[in-house]
């Protein structure tokens, strides 16, 4: 039951868009709406998807976030979130980050698939979820949290977009029958010094379980995953801060490599 007026959900959604669009920080929004729910904060994620496409942006795909225990500490929750990717997130592999576009962003290393059947909770399994994998592919995000200091709850980092800025894909896709998504390893490193390291099972257990968490929590709105959606399950590695000069790569166990550079 939401608690939040239309009114103030565009109000909110204008506001942390203008913080990502003008790359300034912004307090938590419980600061002042203390009450708010969870049908709120994904209102108002909703409702800058909303705005994004009404500008003629394209929604390329969805991604979970903090999905692994180890993050969920780190931040203080407890439940993954679900977002969504617009068209202009999308940074070529090998490609270069203007840092001046974003306000402290970090790297994670990623496992994304691509499904090719609809995949519809509650009840979604990993087993369904293989079987709807297209492929898998390697994938660095990028977050940027419009929370000064990456200072939040979780409700204000649903709205946010779940720190959604900017994603890389890169490496070999491989199908679901070719790699173990579980055991597959990766190596972070920036300007050639390793700074993570992790294995695909800090997702969840599996990144298909966070798919098909995906799957099972976007039911409660009464939607679905359609066939052809790209999604990013969740950091394998920690989040690891970056600044103007540094050039990140991530190889994948079996999958190649993924790179970009902030300047
Ligand atoms: O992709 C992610 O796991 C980020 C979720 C939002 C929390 C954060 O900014 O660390
Ligand atoms: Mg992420």
């Amino acid at each position: 039951m939401a608690v939040l007026s239309k009114t103030t959900i565009a109000h909110l959604a204008e506001h942390l868009e203008n913080a990502e669009l003008q790359a300034f920080d912004v307090t938590k929004i419980t600061d002042d709406y203390p009450d708010m729910d969870w049908e709120d904060a994904y209102d108002i994620q909703y409702e800058i998807r909303r705005r994004k496409e009404a500008r003629g942006h394209q929604t390329i795909g969805l991604k979970m976030g903090l999905t692994s225990y180890a993050k969920m500490k780190q931040m203080g929750v407890d439940v993954p979130v679900y977002a969504f990717l617009s068209d202009y997130f999308s940074v070529p592999d090998g490609g270069e980050i203007n840092m001046a576009a974003l306000i402290h962003p970090k790297v994670e290393a990623e496992i994304a698939i691509i499904t090719n059947q609809p995949l519809h909770g509650p009840g979604c399994t990993v087993a369904q979820v293989l079987a709807a994998t297209e492929a898998v592919v390697p994938a660095v995000e990028v977050i940027d949290s419009r929370y000064r200091d990456f200072k939040f709850d979780l409700k204000s980092v649903v709205a946010d977009n779940a720190s959604s800025a900017r994603f890389v894909t890169g490496g070999k896709l491989k199908r679901a029958d070719q790699v173990d998504m579980k055991t597959l390893g990766v190596v972070m490193e920036i300007n050639g010094r390793v700074v993570a390291t992790g294995a695909g099972a800090a997702v969840l257990g599996h990144p298909a379980a966070s798919v098909a968490m995906l799957a099972n929590m976007l039911a409660e709105r009464g939607e679905h995953i359609p066939a052809g959606t790209f999604i990013m399950t969740g950091g394998i590695t920690a989040a690891v801060e970056v600044k103007a000069g540094d050039s990140v790569r991530v190889r994948y166990q079996d999958l190649g490599e993924v790179s970009i550079r902030f300047v």
